[in-house]
This record gives C-alpha cells, structure tokens and sequence, in this order.
C-alpha cells in the first residue's frame, strides 16, 4: 500500500479543529487530530508545508520508521507544533491500518484490557452552591468520576468556571482575554468546596480538582495536604512542569495523587516526573504528544513506575483524538482514567464516530480502525475563526500561568 495523498482539513463547528487525512493507492484513508488550541494554523502548514510532501509515495503501515523519520529526520526535534503535526500523521496511519485489518485499533496495540473506560466529567460554578448542584447533575447522568472547579471569593473569574451562562470553553473568539489571580484565596476555598462535596456526596464519587499550573510547590504540598481528609482521586497541574524537580517538593508533603502532563509533548517532558515517582497520573495524550507510537510507550515506560495514564480529554481535542485515546485506554494495562469533555453537537455531527457513553464509561465501538469519520462538506461551511486561549494577571497587574 502507498501514500498517495494528504490534506489539512481546518474547520469551527464552534470551535477550531485541524484534521489530517491521509489517502492510499487501495481507497483506504485515515484521519488524525493535529489542533493545538489557539496556534491551529502553525500546526496546518507545518504538516503542508513541510510534511506531507515527504509523506506521499511511503508505506502506511511503516508506522514507526514513519515517526522515526519526521522526529530525528526533522534535526528541530520535539516542541508542540512539531509533535502534534507527527501526532496527527500518526493517528491516521494507525486508523489506515485498523480499516486495512478490518479491526478496531484497540486490537493493534494489544487487544482488550477492560471492558470500559472510566471517565470523568467537568462540574463547575460560581461558587460552592453552584459548584456542588452540577456535580449532583453529572452524578444523574451517571459518571463515577468528576472533576470540581468553582469560583473564588475575591478572584472575578477562575480557571474551569464560565464567565456567563452556557458551556465551559477554554478558547475564545477574538484576542486573548484577561483573568485575574490570586493564591491566597484559592488555597482557602478549595478545601471548603471538598469538604462540602463528601458532606453531601458521600465517599464513593471520585473527586478530582485541577489547579492549571497556578501554584508554587508548596503552595502545592499545602494544598494537597489539606486536601488529604476528602481523599481526591488526584489534584492535576499543581505547579508549571519545565522544573521536574519541583514535583519533588510536593510529594514530600503530601498523600494526594498528583496528575500532570497535558502541555507535555514529549516523554522528555515527565522522564523525571515518571522514574523517581513524583507523579501517579500521566495526562499528556496521542495529538500532543506525538500520536499513538509515542503513547504507547510512554504508557509502557510509565507502568514500570506504578504510574497510570489520565490523557487528556478537552474539547479542543477533536473527536478524531478522543477515539485514539479510547482505544489506548481500552488496551493498555496501566490505565487510570479518562477525561471527557463532551463535544458541543456541532462538533459530533462533523465528526461522526462509533465512541460512546454508558453509564460513567465510554467504549470505543468495534468499526475498523478509529471510527471516526470527518463530514467535509459541513465542515466546508465553518470556516477558520481566530480564537485563543485566555491570559492570566495577578491582582497587581504582573503576568502569571493561566
Ligand atoms: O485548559 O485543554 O484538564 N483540562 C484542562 C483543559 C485545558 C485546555 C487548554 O487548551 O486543563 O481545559
Ligand atoms: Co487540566
């Protein structure tokens, strides 16, 4: 079989996608996710402008030489335009090799581990009150597992909370907007919210939180030990990641599970984290960090560790890569949990696809290779719209993480 083309599909059904679709001599295409939110167009013409055309004329099955060549053969190695272009070209050649098989592409990477993957949800509001009647809402809709974030006292707007009504999006149209911040605050709240979530939901709903890179690490020990009597499944992001060895600090503080990984685009970026056991989760996921062959192992090299995946799940993940982590969840065996953000419906009609929720779990579905579809013609009619995510100040003006 022959690479006989490629193309860079950019729509907004809401919000930006880019999608790579890789076709063959046999009449077998695949589809990958290459969206980086807020830097799409980067990723776009680095796969048309310098991949593809060394990709037409190879062998789609040659999966690894393939990423091989554009990771060692590019000299510029890694960074997250780069891995999410080899990302995107990656998932599209396993999703060629599942339909060429005629078999999901769980089967590919080792067959069924489990029978479901569990999942979790975004809860959010205002405050407390809000906060805690939409996880009773996601607990309704069945999920084992939810996330919490709510609005600070003293803070107007917080990472994970929508500013007005509707859905939480973490892109906007338009320029960067600007969010404010303060510590101090947060680190009250939170353990407030917690322990107002076991008082009212008991102790079998897993409690996740996610602190998106805001604090210091120990202003992360402090938190997670406080947070140690509500027992959370895992605090995510506590402290930016380029010093590994800040995640040191934490851990000698703290018996909360620490989760971290979802700007990472390399396994360089945890190797750290990962052999000297300062992490429990790893959340970077296939688009990322360089499609399903860089993932796979990375899952293998964390499992020697005791350390379980939790990839990343964001809406700005397209439904394509949604997919591709079902099916390595599904097959490998150190799967912790999965996030899921569901798709505005927009987004799940350009996108046709056999995953699916039951219950708390989701399931890939048995179509050959990914089962995701990308409807061109309605994506045709959501053009490009210029959209990034927001920045962050704190309450002197001074630019902090987001
Ligand atoms: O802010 O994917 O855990 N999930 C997250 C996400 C990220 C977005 C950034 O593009 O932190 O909501
Ligand atoms: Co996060």
């Amino acid at each position: 079989m022959k690479i006989t083309n490629a193309n860079v599909n950019i729509t907004s059904p809401g919000r930006n996608f880019v999608t790579l679709k890789v076709e063959t001599d046999e009449g077998i295409y695949g589809l990958g996710d290459g969206t980086l939110n807020g830097r799409e167009l980067a990723v776009a013409s680095y796969l048309s402008d310098h991949l593809i055309p060394c990709l037409i004329g190879r062998d789609p099955f040659q999966t690894e030489d393939i990423w091989q060549y554009f990771y060692r053969g590019a000299y510029w190695r890694r960074g997250p335009v780069t891995m999410a272009a080899i990302g995107a070209i990656d998932m599209a050649l396993w999703d060629i090799k599942g339909k060429a098989f005629n078999t999901p592409l769980y089967n590919l990477l080792g067959g069924k581990s489990r029978e479901g993957v569990m999942v979790y949800a975004h809860a959010n509001g205002k405050d407390i009150d809000h906060a805690l009647e939409d996880v009773a809402k996601h607990k309704e809709m069945g999920y084992k597992a939810i996330r919490v974030q709510s609005g600070v006292p003293g803070i107007s707007s917080t990472y994970g909370v929508p500013k007005g009504p509707g859905r939480y999006e973490p892109a906007e149209r338009g320029l960067p907007s600007e969010y404010e911040w303060a510590t101090e605050p947060y680190l009250h709240h939170v353990p407030k919210l917690f322990a107002r979530a076991r008082e009212e939901f008991g102790d079998d709903l897993h409690l996740l939180h996610d602190c998106h890179h805001r604090l210091t690490p120990i202003e992360a020990g402090r938190l997670g030990k406080e947070l140690e009597p509500f027992h959370l499944f895992w605090i995510e992001d506590p402290t930016p990641a380029e010093l590994q060895d800040g995640f040191r600090v934490i851990r000698e503080h703290t018996t909360t599970p620490i989760a971290v990984g979802e700007v990472f685009n390399s396994i360089w970026d945890a190797h750290d984290l990962i052999r000297n056991q300062w992490i429990d989760y790893l959340r970077m996921t296939i688009t990322h960090g360089g499609g399903i062959t860089a993932l796979k192992k990375a899952a293998d090299f964390a499992a020697l560790y005791h350390v379980r995946t939790g990839f990343h799940g964001a809406t700005d993940l397209s439904p394509v890569c949604m997919a591709a982590a079902l099916h390595v969840d599904t097959a490998i065996h150190n799967f912790g949990i999965q996030e899921h953000m569901p798709h505005s419906d927009e987004t799940d009609v350009v996108f046709p696809h056999h995953y699916m929720f039951k219950d708390g779990f989701m399931f890939p579905g048995n179509a050959p290779g990914l089962g995701v579809d990308l409807d061109e013609k309605l994506a045709a009619k959501y053009p490009y719209q210029r959209a990034y995510l927001p920045v962050n100040r704190k309450l002197d003006g001074a630019l902090t993480d987001w």
